[in-house]
């Protein structure tokens, strides 16, 4: 697409049109969006976090709803969906009674894309690419694993330690320029942060921590029953089935995950991390015509869940 014409919600956009739609919006909405770049990446592009709150002030004070997309480059139906859920969210605070009801308790904030240069480079090179574009000291090799990269468990079961693999975890807990940005985001807002989702594709998972063992959160059951609201909802909606449980037995190992740092490290006490549709269909080339249809069913799981959270 002509990255002239704009962001289109119906379609999958350019990194350059989701900054610019990102940027329309806390210019049209600027009494309750704002719009901050929490660090930037190794070819230098943003890394943003839009906050859709009463209380527009620099940092949030309400509880906080924390979303965000885009770990994985190729993943774009998460993309698509957190710009549904943006939209939504931002348009209709005043006419829709249960965003306005939301609104009104809590500071939502989105991290849209948080691997801008992998995106990028699946538009541009190589459309199933997963890790970011950082070089690997003495490896030719390119890009580490953004969700292998983070402080809890680091370097445990289901990650890599070469620098060619597509989990490659990187040298290092958080060696990246743009899981620091997000850790740092995190260690300041964490006791404010009630609710954690975490976007992917693909699988039709609503999945809890851990990924690193079998070990379990304390409050497993209650994350348990709030993905049992979610789940439902999403199938009520036009039927699409979904599988809930926690990382490491739904789908499989996987330590220095960003749901396992949030929850094991940060102590943020409900977190997911969600595998989008489809099963295995198209995969991760998603057709457009169900960028809609899911961005609506996954924002009516979330509305459920948040309905749960605010009454328990
Ligand atoms: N799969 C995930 C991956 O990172 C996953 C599975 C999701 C593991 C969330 C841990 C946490 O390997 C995809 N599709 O990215
Ligand atoms: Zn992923």
């Amino acid at each position: 697409r002509n990255s002239e014409d704009g962001y289109d919600y119906t379609k999958f956009n350019t990194f350059e049109n989701i900054e610019k739609e990102l940027h329309k919006i806390v210019e049209e909405y600027s009494d309750i969006a704002r719009l901050d770049v929490m660090g930037t990446t190794h070819e230098g592009r943003n890394m943003y976090a839009l906050r859709v709150t009463r209380d527009i002030g620099p940092e949030p004070t309400k509880p906080i709803v924390l979303i965000d997309a885009g770990i994985h480059a190729r993943e774009w139906v998460s993309i698509s969906t957190i710009m549904y859920i943006i939209n939504q969210v931002v348009r209709n605070p005043d006419d829709d009674s249960l965003i306005k009801a939301f609104v009104d308790s809590y500071d939502f904030v989105f991290m849209p894309v948080l691997n801008p240069d992998g995106y990028v480079y699946t538009w541009t090179t190589d459309r199933l690419w997963r890790k970011n574009r950082a070089p690997n000291n003495n490896s030719r090799c390119i890009g580490v694993d953004l969700n292998r990269n983070w402080d809890y468990k680091w370097g445990g079961k289901g990650t890599s330690g070469n620098p060619c693999d597509i989990d490659f975890r990187g040298y290092s807990a958080f060696s990246e320029k743009e899981t620091i940005a997000v850790r740092n985001w995190v260690d300041k807002q964490k006791s404010k942060v009630v609710l954690y989702i975490n976007f992917h594709a693909y699988g039709q998972l609503w999945m809890t921590p851990y990924g690193y063992s079998t070990d379990t959160p304390s409050n497993e059951k209650e994350m348990l029953a709030y993905s049992r609201i979610a789940v439902n909802a999403i199938r009520k909606v036009r039927g699409t089935s979904y599988e809930y449980g926690p990382v490491y037995t739904t789908i499989y190992p996987a330590s220095s995950i960003s749901v396992d740092w949030v929850r094991g490290a940060e102590e943020i006490l409900i977190a997911y991390t969600v595998e989008l549709p489809d099963k295995g269909k198209n995969g991760f080339i998603t057709p457009e015509a169900e960028i809609t249809p899911i961005g609506n069913e996954t924002w009516k799981g979330i509305e459920q869940l948040l309905v749960r959270l605010g009454t328990d």
